[in-house]
């Protein structure tokens, strides 16, 4: 089928065949077939328009930050640290000392955990996650309770997949230290109610980190109308390079917790009897950051604005209704993850076909979806289910690839029937 054939046009400016031609990777054939890429909860592809700032950076700019005074340091700081201003612009942060680059999501919660947890957390202190967490909002947890003999938490969800907040107030108690969940289930697809649950937690004065690696390339993102403490992501889920982060922290906050890690760029001054810490947001920022990372970042951000998230959220949902109900309509399918609110994200399972199979004979087709446990598995022994075949939208995928994704799961049927 020709992806470019029937324009899909939403408001008055936006275009997915021509938001298509940005993307250079979506003209790859894979086994003589058009690639279609449905495993964007795991990674973005990259527009024209990131790819080209980092190819500049690296050709005019390229410079350790915060260092020299020559020149190309300058710039390259310059850039470093426009991208922080780009980044609290998108997310509404009040200051940039807020906003503190880190490798990831993973990173940005390991960071909170050591910390926080060693400035906040004693033992018998408690800590609120939920049942359908990633393991990185989950591990880093483990680690500090086995540290702190710490409590852990759990708000269970029901087989829609929506959090069952009834009681939700009753875990609380004087010991309760932080509540840390995710907004957007990369596994079920669930939209978590986040302002309600930063408000209960806020009226008892416990402060809250968000996961936002699935919501940030989904959703404006407004941290101060949230209210939440802390909120995380990672720069390669929204359209920028790998091995970029960001964390937002409260200054409050930031300013109290102890640093993650040692060395330059984090330090005041340093002598064998004392060191004392840089301000924000450099006191978390040990050693050469990931500038190209940060400044691809910038670009990809830069171009999402362009297009309008408001408008990106529209035709994704668009995506995610037509896909749901076309995947309805087969039998064997059962959807795992049929919460209220969702994102572009549909996880399910085929009677009695493991989805490593499914996964198998789809990229025959050409069609790139995730199978497994998604770094969820007890969202996995919730279902009493091994793993599932994810398929997750982003603004560049058309309907005509969702029908190639019912056509290829009718042909897997047809291969073990
Ligand atoms: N989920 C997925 O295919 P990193 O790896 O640090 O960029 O992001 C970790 C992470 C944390 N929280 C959530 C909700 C996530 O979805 C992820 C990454 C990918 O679903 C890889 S497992």
């Amino acid at each position: 089928m020709n992806l470019q054939s029937n324009s899909e046009k939403v408001g008055i400016s936006f275009d997915v065949h021509k938001i298509r031609e940005d993307f250079p990777i979506l003209k790859t054939k894979v086994r003589g077939k058009p690639l279609v890429y449905f495993d964007n909860a795991a990674t973005t592809q990259k527009p024209r328009q990131v790819i080209e700032r980092i190819k500049k950076y690296y050709e005019e700019e390229n410079s350790n930050v915060h260092r020299g005074v020559h020149f190309l340091s300058e710039v390259a700081t310059r850039e470093y640290e426009a991208a922080r201003e780009t980044i609290r612009k998108f997310i509404n942060a009040e200051s940039t000392e807020e906003i503190i680059f880190t490798k990831g999501t993973t990173e940005a919660i390991n960071l909170i955990a050591n910390s926080f947890g060693k400035t906040f957390i004693n033992e018998n202190d408690e800590i609120i996650i939920s049942e359908m967490e990633h393991h990185s909002n989950i591990v880093p947890w483990q680690l500090l309770r086995e540290e702190r003999k710490a409590i852990i938490n759990v708000i269970p969800f029901d087989d829609n997949g929506d959090l069952i907040l009834d009681d939700f107030e009753k875990i609380f108690n004087e010991r309760t230290k932080l509540v840390s969940i995710v907004h957007v289930s990369n596994s079920l697809g669930t939209v978590n109610p986040i302002k309600k649950i930063i408000e209960i937690a806020h009226s008892f004065a416990v402060p809250v980190l968000i996961d936002g690696a699935q919501s940030i390339m989904h959703n404006k993102i407004d941290v101060q109308d949230l209210g939440c403490d802390f909120f995380v992501f990672s720069g390669h889920k929204i359209y920028g390079p790998t091995g970029i982060g960001v964390l937002y922290g409260k200054r409050d906050l930031l300013e109290q917790m102890k640093p993650y890690q040692g060395g330059g760029d984090m330090i005041r001054s340093v002598t064998f009897q004392k060191t004392t810490y840089n301000d924000l947001p450099y006191k978390f920022e040990a050693g050469t950051p990931n500038i190209e990372g940060a400044i691809g970042l910038m670009a990809s951000i830069e171009y999402l604005n362009g297009i309008g998230i408001d408008q990106i959220a529209s035709y994704e949902n668009e995506l995610l209704n037509y896909a749901t109900e076309k995947i309805s309509q087969i039998p064997q399918v059962k959807i795992i993850g049929t919460a209220k609110e969702k994102g572009p994200i549909i996880s399910f399972v085929l009677e009695n076909i493991h989805p490593h199979d499914i996964g198998t004979i789809l990229d025959y087709e050409g069609i790139a979806l995730r199978t497994g446990h998604h770094c969820t598995q007890p969202v996995m022994e919730h279902f009493k289910i091994p793993a599932t075949t994810r398929a997750s939208f982003s603004f560049y995928n058309t309907k005509e690839e969702i029908d190639l994704l019912i056509q290829g799961i009718q042909k897997v049927i047809k291969v073990f029937s």
